[in-house]
């Protein structure tokens, strides 16, 4: 845990002028630029977790370093999956998950995770707000009232202890609250494939065009805990689209949802 801490902490200093990053998600690091974070992406321990949850190969895609600075906002209600142009998307298991470590302990008064249970299989509302958070902050970059930023009755929060781990369903329907405490809340997210032979060649072939080609950039001692566990595709099938709508099955790729791979 001293470890990781110190790894992430280094990210915070002069977080404000190196990188003014999104207000309401928070100061975001990239895994890939990491390298000394190889270790913990490795670890067995992380893997044979997913297998005793069901998972039958679990292989990492991405990863970030997520850190709410002191006295900031919440973040909006989202899904992380990518793929809804996919048959994939629309079964009881998940073809993406996201694995969350937090650093210290979290509940609703330093930001803490939202979710809204059975939103990874089931329809709400609020999926057909996707996409619009261009409208949250106004021209003067004060946020608006908007059905994203809603205080939702039917939200479960998820408070944690400093090391605990949140497994989630990419697909689910989920937020923060505000990290309203003078302290940073850090948080490692890694998402994982629970098993590539089980998504279309399409899909496999947007993982492999999207994960973070660390075999490139990270010098061969951190590599070498990573290279077993990258979700690779080494066949010739065209991408999926991108599509993060979570428009209801059969919609396909919809133009306002729907872009290329890059
Ligand atoms: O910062 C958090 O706790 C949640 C981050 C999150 O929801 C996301 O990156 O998708």
């Amino acid at each position: 845990m001293a470890r990781l801490r110190a790894i992430c902490g280094a990210q915070t200093v002069d977080a404000e002028r190196k990188f003014p990053g999104d207000g309401f998600l928070g100061h975001v690091t990239d895994v890939s630029a990491l390298p000394e974070l190889g270790w913990f992406v490795g670890l067995e321990q992380h893997y044979a977790l997913l297998r005793a949850l069901g998972c039958p190969d679990p292989k990492w895609f991405m990863g970030f370093v997520i850190q709410k600075p002191p006295h900031s906002p919440g973040l909006y209600w989202h899904q992380d999956w990518w793929g809804w142009s996919d048959e994939v998307s629309f079964g009881d298991r998940p073809p993406l998950l996201v694995l969350a470590f937090y650093l210290r302990d979290v509940g609703t008064e330093n930001g803490c995770l939202r979710v809204l249970r059975g939103t990874h299989r089931r329809r709400h509302a609020l999926h057909a707000e996707m996409g619009r958070t261009a409208e949250l902050l106004g021209d003067d970059g004060e946020r608006r009232a908007h059905p994203l930023l809603a205080s939702l009755p039917d939200a479960v929060d998820v408070p944690v202890r400093a090391g605990d781990m949140v497994v989630q369903d990419a697909r689910l329907l989920h937020a923060t609250h505000p990290n309203a405490s003078p302290d940073w809340r850090p948080m490692i997210f890694l998402s994982v494939i629970p098993d590539m032979a089980w998504l279309s060649e399409a899909v496999q072939a947007t993982v492999e065009i999207k994960r973070p080609k660390v075999e490139r950039s990270w010098p061969a001692q951190h590599y070498d805990l990573v290279c077993a566990r990258q979700a690779r595709y080494h066949g010739t099938a065209a991408p999926a689209l991108i599509n993060r709508t979570a428009l209801p099955r059969g919609s396909g790729a919809q133009a306002d949802g729907a872009t290329r791979v890059r």
